[in-house]
């Protein structure tokens, strides 16, 4: 992808643990690194397709004085945000924040952090067979979109299915969407849980019946070996409820694990299933 720079940026700020740093304020150096794709705007001379970095400068200049905070960390953090929230053409950043007078009774040229955030692609499937099962699919859709660090890009349609797993209970409707976060897996796991815990869902029995069920499918190709947040689900590939939907919205996405397409696994799971 191609990159804007802004580097080297001189502003005066009051970030700082010491409450000296607060009081008097010292000179920080940022640099940043805008992912995005600058092609329309070279092709057609169109500043309009593009970040004005004149504008861009004195923007962040204004937000980074806002507020004063005690970290560095949280600084950066809060300029990259800025920029994801603000320019739509934006797709990714790289803040690198130095403070070169930190008060800490050393000579050192700098102290820095560098953080990199971006707006990564998610696939969600959704499920529910309890009460009114479409509209609490589109509460939890409508809750997804209130948060501002989630993007709601694209929606299927909801299907009745079969139950899968535990038999014992009511048809599912189930549906997939597509977002862009710039949340982490885990927090992007978290923000679900949450929504469902706001839906009450209560955890009873192990695939039983539910309000509302978020999953993570697929989060760009990240492959986790982590406990709580396995990404690709691991059971994607055997579920009908899933593949349709997603099928829908993203027929040539990649299960990075099995290294094939949506459509393809659909297809074979289709097979399997009519052949036994
Ligand atoms: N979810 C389960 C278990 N079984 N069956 C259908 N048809 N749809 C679901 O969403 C579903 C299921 C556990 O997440
Ligand atoms: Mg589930
Ligand atoms: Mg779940």
């Amino acid at each position: 992808m191609d990159k804007l720079y802004l580097k080297d940026v001189e502003i005066f700020a009051n970030h700082g643990v010491f409450k000296e740093e607060k009081a008097l304020g010292q000179k920080f150096i940022l640099s940043l690194e805008l992912e995005l794709n600058l092609r329309e705007a070279s092709k057609n001379n169109d500043l309009t397709k593009s970040v004005h970095y004149g504008e861009l400068c004195h923007e962040i200049e204004k937000e980074f004085q806002k507020e004063s905070y005690d970290l560095i960390e949280t600084a950066a953090e809060k300029i990259a945000e800025y920029v994801l929230f603000n320019y739509n053409l934006v797709k990714g950043i790289k803040v690198l924040l130095k403070k070169p007078w930190a008060p800490i009774g050393r000579h050192l040229n700098y102290a820095a952090v560098e953080i990199e955030r971006r707006w990564n692609t998610a696939y969600i499937s959704l499920g529910s067979n309890i009460g009114d099962k479409e509209n609490n699919i589109k509460i939890a859709i409508n809750k997804l979109k209130e948060c501002k660090e989630i993007k709601v890009t694209k929606i299927s349609s909801v299907i009745e299915t079969e139950p899968w797993g535990y038999k014992e209970q009511d048809t599912f409707k189930n549906a997939a969407i597509e977002i862009k976060t710039i949340l982490s897996p885990k927090e992007l796991m978290t923000r679900l849980l949450n929504i469902e815990k706001d839906m009450k869902r209560e955890r009873i029995i192990k695939w039983g019946p539910r309000i509302i069920d978020l999953d993570i499918i697929l989060f760009e190709n990240i492959i986790t070996t982590d406990e709580d947040v396995t990404i690709p689900h691991p059971r994607m590939e055997e579920r009908l409820f899933v593949l349709e939907p997603l099928n829908e919205i993203a027929p040539n996405a990649i299960n990075p694990l099995s290294r094939k397409r949506i459509s393809k696994i659909l297809e074979e799971q289709k097979q399997l299933t009519t052949n036994n």
